[in-house]
Formats: structure tokens, sequence, C-alpha cells
């Protein structure tokens, strides 16, 4: 397992549309293992592959509190049924827009459809904060980020904030 660089916006591959994936084998479960050492590493409760450059529908998640055992939780291909007509709003973050907080809402329950580490199929009814996540990176498997849910004030002013950050950082 390794620990692959986390691309940071505005990096144009954040905006790519991820490939669905054909097979889950080996080489695809390598992928995943890297990005949940990357995730771990960070530390964020989860990530999507175009985060760490590879576009393809693959995201890893671990929701489990600081004192629980870890619960890895890998989705191949997903897909959303049934979101709710209920909304919730949280408070979000993401690893590719560093230091920025923000609430978004979303529908609060919605069903995933998906193929697991093994490449078997399932569906999972997804609430709370799993609701909210895995629609956070099923938007990154569309090129879109959290940011995009804010006015263009608040994004403009982050992608500036962040542009330049970078820059400083490569005159050093
Ligand atoms: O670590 C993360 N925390 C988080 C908090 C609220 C809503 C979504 C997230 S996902 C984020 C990691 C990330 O950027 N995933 O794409
Ligand atoms: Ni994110």
């Amino acid at each position: 397992m390794a620990i692959r660089p986390i691309v940071t916006a505005p990096d144009p591959r954040l905006r790519e549309i991820s490939k669905p994936v054909d097979r889950v084998d080996d080489e695809l479960r390598a992928l995943m293992d890297d990005m949940l050492e990357t995730m771990y590493d960070a530390p964020g409760i989860g990530l999507a592959a175009i985060q760490v450059g590879v576009p393809v529908r693959v995201i890893v998640m671990d929701l489990a509190g600081e004192d629980e055992e870890p619960l890895p939780r890998f989705f191949v291909n997903p897909e959303i049924l049934d979101p709710s007509e209920d909304m919730s709003i949280y408070e979000e973050g993401c690893l590719s827009v560093p230091d920025f907080f923000d609430e978004v809402e979303r529908p609060a329950q919605c069903r995933i459809k998906f193929l697991d580490y093994d490449g078997k199929e399932q569906i999972l009814d997804a609430k709370g904060m799993l609701a909210t996540c895995i629609q956070h990176e099923m938007d990154h498997l569309e090129g879109v980020l959290f940011i995009d849910h804010l006015s263009r004030l608040k994004r403009e002013r982050v992608l500036k904030k962040l542009k330049k950050e970078q820059r400083l950082a490569a005159a050093e």
C-alpha cells in the first residue's frame, strides 16, 4: 500500500468525469487500498479516485469515530437510487479544497447500488453523515466539488485563495 498525493483545486483533473470500472480485479483493489491509506493519512472520511488523479468511479470511506473500530467501505460504480425529498444540512469539507468548510444541503436519505471490494453487487440504505458523504463523493465522479453548491462569491473567494497559496508554494 502507498500514500498517493492528493489533487487540490483548481487542478482541472477535479473537473473530469470519471469512467465506469469494467472489472473489480487485483489492480483495482490495489488502487482502493492506496486510496484508503491516503484517506486515513490525510485524515479524511471519504475519498474519490480522481482525488488521487485516477478518473475511475471508485470511492472509499470510513465514518468510524476515533475510538471505534475502523470500518472501511468501498464503492465501485455507485449509483444513487431514491433520494429523499427531505433535505439535511451538514458542514462539509474536502481534502481537495483544504482549510475551508461550509454548509451544504442535500437529500437526507438515499439508497446506493454499487459493487463492493470483491466485485459483488450491494444495495445500501444511507442516512445522516453516510448519505451526505456518499453524495459528496459521487459529485467528485461527475467533476463537481462541494463549493459548487455555494454562492459564486464564496466559491470564487476560496479558489482565489487556493491559487494564491499554490503560487506562493511554487515560488519557494
Ligand atoms: O474528510 C472529509 N470530510 C467530509 C465532511 C463533511 C462532508 C463530506 C466530507 S468528505 C471529506 C473528504 C473528501 O474530500 N472526500 O471527497
Ligand atoms: Ni471531497
